[in-house]
């Protein structure tokens, strides 16, 4: 079988901190014990489809300079069969046991849906031998409701609803194929479920269609006894002005709102908090406080730049902080570490593909380290402890408890005095992550 990673002979190794060798860890030791798992099982690493082997380079001002060896066949059929050979080669070398894919990047788009579909179960047929003789698996799969001009307007919330049932039934191929795989998780992630104005747009029935097409899905998935996690992935703006799954505390709103809470979990990309305004960490720990953090697009964006740059992951600062969250919720479950991340334009070698990927790789594995001593060292969370002390008894107590009331609170104020302040203490808490890193 052709090789198309031929540089890489032998699968990345672990060489520790002292390495210089650019195709080694120093820090992912996959089978390394922290707080009671390997780093593997904390880190569920994933490869995603659609940047590393169907990314092109490509910007808006200029076509892909990169030229893959599987892209090199005579029909994009034949390219899909390549590319799922590269993928899997790819992640044996690299060391990651997971992939997601859409069903548009696995397998081509044909003249009619029904050639589509059968493109797809050709290469998921494949997919799953594959999957079978190597032992590697799927993460999680989804829908391109994006790509095709069928959806300028949205899947789910496109105003004709001979579109939207267009978009539904890609989906139910797409979670038959994510079943066949036995993929752990199934993603929805709206990019063109929004508006560009509202002069157009019938604001309540587009949400009331997205929660409509949740439901389907959600019954679709019992039908069939798909067993994988439902998860949302919420972004705000890009390509729509406006997504409808802007943050994740507007998804939660919208799960509540149309009763699909109990369904869904979020899938946090980096990029996408930035985005929205808030960091990673703010979305990550707002998901995981609602027990609704599922899994992870790992990437970042460009403090200059104000889009979806889908960089990879290289910030200590960001990895701990998401490693502590992790961590302090018990791990991802079924979800994992997904590198929604592509090289950038003008790195054209395959050989970048494997430093993109194990940097990523290590700066989570750094971060993982770093989070398991400043927690179980405790001195964030007895700093924490401390500034709330107030509330474990006395007035705090009451109000937690929703015994106090305004009037005996004004009474008791007004025969007291003056309540202290103290200092938050910001500075000497970054010192003392910066001991840590
Ligand atoms: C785009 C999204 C997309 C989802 C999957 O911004 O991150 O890649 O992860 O559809
Ligand atoms: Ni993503
Ligand atoms: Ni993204």
């Amino acid at each position: 079988m052709t090789e198309y990673f031929p540089e890489i002979k032998a699968p990345i190794a672990y060489e520790g901190p002292e390495s210089t060798n650019p195709l080694a860890f120093r820090y992912y030791d996959k089978d390394r014990v922290i707080a009671g798992k390997t780093m593997a099982e904390h880190l569920r690493f994933a490869v995603a489809y659609w940047h590393t082997y169907k990314g092109e380079g490509t910007d808006v001002f200029g076509a892909g300079p990169y030229d893959r060896p599987w892209n090199h066949a005579a029909t994009p059929l034949e390219i899909a069969e390549k590319t799922l050979d590269a993928n899997f080669e790819f992640m044996t070398k690299l060391g990651v046991d997971y992939y997601c894919f859409h069903d548009r990047d696995i397998a081509p788009e044909g003249a009619t849906f029904a050639e589509s579909a059968d493109n797809l179960k050709h290469i998921i047929d494949l997919a799953e031998k594959k999957q079978k003789e190597t032992g590697l698996k799927l993460l999680w799969g989804t829908a391109n409701l994006f790509s095709n001009p069928r959806y300028m307007s949205g899947g789910a919330t496109n105003p004709n609803a001979n579109i939207t049932a267009y978009a539904a039934a890609q989906v139910k191929l797409a979670m038959d194929a994510t079943k066949q795989l036995d993929g752990e998780n199934y993603v929805f992630w709206g990019g063109r479920e929004g508006y560009e104005t509202l002069l157009n747009t019938n604001l309540k029935q587009e949400r009331e269609q997205l929660a409509a097409f949740l439901h389907m899905a959600v019954g679709y998935a019992k039908k069939i006894g798909f067993t994988g996690q439902f998860l949302i992935e919420p972004k705000p703006c890009e390509p729509t002005k406006h997504q409808y799954d802007r943050d994740v505390a507007t998804v939660l709103g919208f799960l509540r709102e149309f009763d699909l809470y109990d369904y869904f979990k979020m899938n946090i990309e980096a990029n996408h908090a930035t985005l929205a305004g808030h960091t990673f960490e703010h979305e990550l720990l707002i998901a995981s406080q609602a027990g609704k953090l599922g899994s992870v697009d790992a990437n970042r964006g460009d403090v200059m730049l104000g889009w979806d740059t889908d960089q990879f992951p290289s910030d200590i600062y960001e990895t701990t902080a998401a490693m502590m969250i992790i961590v302090q919720q018990g791990g991802l479950g079924s979800g994992g570490l997904n590198f929604d991340a592509k090289v950038r334009r003008q790195s054209i070698d395959q050989l970048d593909l494997f430093y993109a990927h194990i940097g990523a790789m290590d700066v989570f594995a750094r971060g993982l380290i770093i989070a398991d001593k400043i927690i179980s060292d405790g001195a964030l969370e007895a700093n924490r402890i401390e500034r709330y002390s107030s509330w474990q008894s006395g007035v705090g107590a009451d109000i937690l408890a929703g015994r106090a009331d305004l009037a005996s609170i004004e009474a008791a104020v007004r025969a007291g005095s003056e309540p202290s302040i103290r200092s938050g203490r910001q500075e000497y808490l970054e010192n003392l992550i910066n001991r840590y890193i």
